[in-house]
């Protein structure tokens, strides 16, 4: 049984929260209506103050799946929330009866998928920026981002791999899908099923699962289908129409999930006590109250009619303009540079890590006559004065790197062990030719190592960019001034 710190608290009902929810929105535009109507409401809380969308992405192959978000984005008038697309997988729900023209219709700037960012990579890219603990995933579609996001490996953003940096910034996950407590063949779950259950199996924070049941009867955006007018000027307007919700109204499976992620239980909600979903080979799911997983489920308490309501009167809600929206100020500005002495490269790719006393960071940087630049959108910032404050650096991490100093005619490297043993550091060119041995064999603890610019042979080395391994792994890429 895993245990959460503060869990209870997180659950309770009736939350007020001071600040914005912090969400990423993981979504199948294509299969059905209600992915658009969820975003739209998203988007009118987040007029409220309530909610701030970091990023989105869809989960399905539908080559006009994001730039349909983008349209909805640029309604609501933000048109630069980061969209990402599903990678590798052509088949996926394809084809939806809305996405197309909407896309077409309405103004949106991101194109067909294929040029589209990788979902991983814009989920991974925000998540190193966010303070620890800050974020609340809701995933009202397949579930191939979200598992695939965990088993993400270190790369130009985060030295984290997908599940450790989820562990670190995310605090709730409110996952569409499912049938509870009976169990059943449900949309979400069963497309990718290989997904859904390792999702279900490894997701590192609470999982809040809001099932079919839930949202099947609360009937939301009938009055759409009358209004030709608004079709014309709402892209939501006209996904309903499209797609084509019943007179009566489409069900609001991904309303109900973006609202328990935003409002928590409030009057509309409660919640199971502590369980276990899992799905089999062909999606099904089933629920097992007797095992504890960090899963619980939700109940619809207020009345389908009352609920339908009050998703109605968000969708009617005018977008607020950009200078009236409390959520377009970023409270992670991208301006914080830091310059230091003391840098910790970890790969080629330059993640590295930084110090200069009062702060600390982990992101791409740029090492220049022997000072570490850090990328400014790749720190965590917690305050919107201009001053940074970053999160904090993992000691073990930082034991392992090499710290480079550069002088005009030598280069420092100290390196900390962290095992006893030989270390082997090597300096290579970029063609991969060995210009110098620095090995050596020695306990743990501080060493530095002094290169002279020399050849094992003696002759100086031309100006350039250097590579160092350091026991077969690429530690620092470094300039020969
Ligand atoms: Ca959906």
């Amino acid at each position: 049984m895993r245990l959460f710190t503060g869990v209870f608290l997180l659950l309770a009902g009736s939350i007020l929260f001071a600040e914005p929810v912090n969400v990423i929105f993981d979504s199948d535009f294509g299969p059905d209506c209600d992915d658009v109507g969820a975003l739209a409401i998203l988007h009118v809380m987040a007029d409220k103050g309530d909610v701030r969308i970091l990023a989105m992405g869809n989960s399905t192959s539908n080559q006009d799946g994001p730039s349909t978000m983008d349209a909805v984005n640029h309604y609501y008038k933000r048109p630069d929330i980061p969209i990402g697309a599903l990678k590798g997988i052509s088949d996926l729900w394809p084809n939806a009866n809305y996405t197309s023209q909407l896309s077409s219709q309405f103004e949106q700037d991101l194109g067909k998928a294929d040029g589209v960012p990788d979902v991983v990579k814009v989920y991974r890219k925000v998540l190193a920026r966010v303070p620890d603990t800050s974020v609340t995933f809701i995933t009202v579609g397949f579930k191939v981002n979200v598992a695939n996001l965990l088993q993400s490996e270190p790369d130009e953003f985060s030295p984290l791999n997908g599940m450790d940096l989820v562990k670190k910034k995310v605090k709730l996950h409110v996952d569409m899908g499912g049938k509870f407590p009976g169990g059943g063949l449900e949309h979400n779950f069963l497309w990718a099923p290989e997904h859904t259950k390792y999702l279900l199996g490894n997701w590192p924070t609470p999982l809040i699962l809001c099932g079919f049941e839930v949202g099947v009867d609360i009937r939301t955006g009938g009055f759409f289908l009358s209004d030709a007018q608004l079709q014309q000027t709402n892209p939501v307007a006209l996904s309903y129409k499209l797609w084509p919700a019943p007179s009566e109204g489409n069900s609001s499976y991904d309303l109900a999930a973006s609202q328990y992620a935003v409002y928590g239980l409030g009057d509309m909600f409660t919640l199971s006590e502590e369980g276990c979903a899992d799905v089999d080979a062909n999606g099904a799911n089933s629920w097992t109250t007797s095992k504890k997983c960090g899963h619980w489920y939700l109940n619809l308490k207020m009345s389908a009619s009352k609920a339908g309501s009050l998703f109605d009167d968000l969708m009617k809600e005018t977008p607020l303009p950009p200078e009236q929206k409390p959520d377009m100020l970023n409270p992670w500005p991208e301006q914080c540079l830091i310059e230091t002495s003391s840098c910790y490269l970890l790969d080629t790719a330059g993640a590295c890590q930084v110090s200069d006393g009062a702060c600390s960071a982990t992101g791409a940087c740029i090492v220049k006559e022997g000072l570490c630049y850090i990328a400014s959108t790749d720190v965590a910032c917690s305050n919107t004065s201009g001053a940074c404050s970053f999160t904090a650096i993992q000691p073990q991490l930082r034991q392992q790197g090499v710290k480079v100093t550069n002088f005009s005619n030598k280069i420092i490297f100290t390196y900390n062990p962290t095992e006893v043993g030989p270390v082997d550091m090597v300096i290579y060119d970029l063609q991969g030719n060995m210009i110098k041995d620095l090995g050596y064999s020695g306990t743990t603890g501080t060493r530095q190592i002094t290169w002279n610019g020399r050849t094992e042979r003696g002759t100086t080395v031309s100006k350039g960019i250097y590579l160092l391994l350091v026991n077969s792994k690429i530690l620092t890429k470094f300039r020969w001034m």
